[in-house]
């Protein structure tokens, strides 16, 4: 596990640097400038449709939130303002039949996420408006969304146009489409559901070393030998790698985000524009590996609760440029700038 000297951060996490806030999934709306609104709906007494004026003519309530995203970094303290959805309930009256709430985003996929009714409200979910004293930016969702304290960021909707009150659960679109945990809890580390296959048909994938263009959710591969596997565009987040040999393998457009390759042995592997957000490298030997076009938002490659071995190794002959590592967080990018000028990498 990694070690923080912060006390609050959940397991696994890291902090962003200060002012830094990463955009993550959508990055625009479906269109620019609709009639923002907020419609409630569903097993409501009285659906109704709030104007984004009518949002803001309502009391206001700041409430100081810690945001922590599934992809392993947290920002801590943004204060947001807007209107409780508490409020909002106590105006449409729920139905004795209303379980769940399903947040429903104005972007092109519809994106949606859903919450039991009584988390909803236990955790103080936020409609809102403001983030640190100014109107959220339309790239991190607003003029409208919903903030869910005490859940990862995936509960929070970015373009909120509806809470429709659902008698039975629907799952959102991470939820059903990408094996992200139901319940969110980042202090419990629901992070994925388990793994999409069971132990035998991953045996036999693992002895025919082609996982090309499969969706491995969670699959366990730690200690396996895989070398020269060809994982071109596989779907492999929350992968166990850890001490894997996985020299000369083709990772190339493939989903390796929350995967774990602590420790696995990637020399000459091709990780070329693959998804590498929360990976874990720390320990691993990238040695002649190839990271150029990856995504490494929370992505680790030392670990200091380890020492010496908790670092990753590089060559000359690693592959990896300065517009990869830019996302990287502070203490990770202090580690890999170090290495890149040791092997003279940029
Ligand atoms: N409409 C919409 N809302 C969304 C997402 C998305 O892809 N579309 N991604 C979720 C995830 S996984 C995260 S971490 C946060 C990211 O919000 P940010 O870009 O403001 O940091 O939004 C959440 N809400
Ligand atoms: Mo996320």
């Amino acid at each position: 596990m990694l070690t923080q000297p912060q006390q609050d951060l959940p397991p696994g996490q890291q902090l962003v640097a200060a002012g830094k806030w990463p955009i993550i999934g959508e990055r625009e709306p479906a269109s620019i400038n609709p009639q923002w609104a907020l419609k409630i709906s569903g097993r409501v007494e009285q659906p109704i449709t709030f104007s984004l004026e009518q949002l803001q003519a309502l009391p206001q309530k700041r409430q100081i939130i810690d945001i922590h995203c599934v992809t392993r970094w947290s920002k801590l303290g943004v204060e947001f303002e807007g209107v409780p959805v508490a409020d909002l309930l106590d105006i449409v009256r729920t139905g004795s039949d209303a379980k769940f709430v399903s947040f429903i985003s104005h972007s092109a996929r519809k994106h949606s996420t859903s919450l039991p009714l009584d988390d909803v409200v236990r955790h103080q979910t936020l409609i809102a408006l403001k983030a640190d004293g100014q109107p959220i930016s339309l790239d991190h969702g607003g003029p409208i969304r919903n903030i869910v304290p005490g859940k990862y960021f995936y509960k929070s909707v970015k373009w909120l146009n509806e809470m429709e009150l659902l008698e039975q659960d629907r799952l959102g679109y991470w939820e059903a489409e990408s094996g992200y945990h139901n319940g969110a809890d980042p202090w419990r580390e629901q992070r994925y559901i388990a793994s999409s296959i069971d132990r035998r048909e991953a045996a036999k994938l693992i002895e025919s070393r082609n996982f090309s263009d499969q969706d491995l959710l969670s699959i366990a591969a730690n200690n396996r030998d895989l070398r020269g596997l060809d994982a071109r565009r596989a779907k492999l987040r929350n992968a166990d790698f850890s001490r894997a040999d996985l020299r000369e393998a083709n990772f190339s457009n493939a989903n390796l985000s929350n995967a774990n390759l602590q420790c696995a042995d990637v020399r000459g592997a091709n990780f070329s524009g693959a998804d590498l957000e929360g990976a874990n490298f720390s320990g691993a030997d990238l040695r002649g590996a190839n990271l150029l076009g990856t995504s490494l938002i929370g992505g680790t490659f030392f670990d200091p609760a380890l020492g010496v071995q908790g670092e990753a190794q590089w060559d000359a002959q690693t592959r990896i440029s300065q517009t990869e590592i830019s996302v990287l967080f502070p203490l990770q990018l202090d580690f890999v700038m170090k290495q890149g000028k040791k092997h003279g990498l940029f």
